[in-house]
């Protein structure tokens, strides 16, 4: 396959977090503060009841029996984020990856230095979307890298990480892959779009992973793990690496906090699928909390639609929801003005808005 590297973007480098956190301060450095609303403790306001799909039994079902098709539908619809149980990732890879996350995050920084984000592109660890020096920072490091296609890989990056977190990353991004377009190919059902079109769309997907450590902090009221988003991928599936609670969505108006549960995928609806369903799924805010007591780790795996592809409203759904509500972009052109600019809600999906 032709080598076809892609440079996403580049975001200012940043001091590590959890180097910082490791001083014995009380409080936090004014960059890390945000003035924004109260920020509730994870235990203020769980979210008992977001939807847990069985993707074995989604798989399974025969087309005159579709519960767990229609659950599927109204938590894209209603909730834009939901758990995944039966996902077939067996669990020895599962404890694998982690273990070899954890590994990552407690290298001594002189190598994590090696691995660090450089000023031209933003691959590696620190952090994503920063474009001034006097933008508020978040209060966690992440290590980001592009996975899938293999062909558009920074390769020596990927040449850089310890051998046995690569052989992981690969297999856990395979299954990533396998676990998206199950779903993907689940939610075009439901939706009623055309098999080919779907295909066409996502079958050679560009994916990219983000592994996010939020370290213990002196005054968690006044900073945010990962500021207020919705993700511009198609789905994202989230994977809590501890039990440490600290993913909160809006839902009518008001952060609530998802509890991690054991064995289950936290998956979200992305603004591409906002886009591509021409509205009919809903990418969801979300926003990562931090506390004084316990670290927090997770990995988001992005799926986007295939790079060569133009991203706009699924024609064959066009027909049935009316107007087309979003402009239409190269996907690489979409992906690329997202990374310039600073993180903020939903205003690139309103970006991507007709009027
Ligand atoms: O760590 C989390 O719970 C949220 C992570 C997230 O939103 C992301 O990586 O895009």
């Amino acid at each position: 396959m032709e080598n076809h590297k892609i440079n996403f973007g580049r975001s200012l480098i940043v001091p590590s977090v959890q180097e910082l956190a490791k001083q014995p301060i009380t409080k936090i450095p004014h960059r890390y503060v945000h003035h924004d609303d109260h920020h509730p403790a994870p235990d203020d306001d769980p979210l008992p009841s977001l939807p847990v799909i069985d993707l074995h039994s989604l798989l399974a079902q025969a087309s005159d029996s579709c519960s767990e098709l229609n659950k599927l539908h109204t938590a894209s619809t209603h909730w834009g984020f939901f758990q995944v149980i039966n996902h077939g990732i067996s669990e020895s890879l599962l404890e694998d990856f982690k273990r070899e996350v954890l590994n990552m995050f407690k290298l001594p920084m002189e190598d994590k230095l090696k691995l660090w984000q450089e000023e031209d592109n933003h691959e590696g660890f620190g952090q994503l979307f920063v474009v001034s020096e006097e933008q508020k920072l978040d209060w966690s490091d992440m290590f980001y890298i592009t996975t899938l296609p293999h062909n558009i890989r920074q390769s020596q990056l990927f040449q850089k990480l310890p051998l046995i977190l690569r052989e992981k990353l690969e297999a856990y991004s395979m299954e990533m892959k396998r676990v998206a377009m199950a779903i993907l190919g689940q939610m075009g059902k439901a939706l009623g779009m055309d098999i080919e079109e779907m295909s066409e769309l996502f079958q050679d997907g560009f994916q990219s992973v983000r592994m996010n450590y939020y370290p213990p902090c002196p005054q968690p009221d006044m900073a945010l793990g990962f500021s207020p988003h919705s993700d511009a991928d198609a789905l994202t599936i989230l994977y809590q690496l501890n039990d440490t609670a600290g993913l909160q969505i809006r839902k009518d108006g008001k952060w609530v906090t998802v509890k991690p549960q054991p064995g289950a995928l936290v998956v979200n609806v992305g603004d591409i699928m906002e886009i591509v369903t021409n509205g009919v799924y809903k990418s969801v805010e979300h926003r990562a909390i931090v506390n004084s007591n316990n670290e927090r780790m997770s990995v988001a795996t992005f799926y986007s639609s295939s790079m060569g592809t133009e991203l706009g409203p699924a024609r064959s759904l066009v027909a049935q929801h009316g107007a087309t509500k979003f402009r239409r972009v190269p996907l690489e052109t979409y992906l690329k003005e997202f990374f310039a600019r600073k993180l903020d809600g939903k205003s690139y999906l309103d970006f991507m808005k007709l009027d």
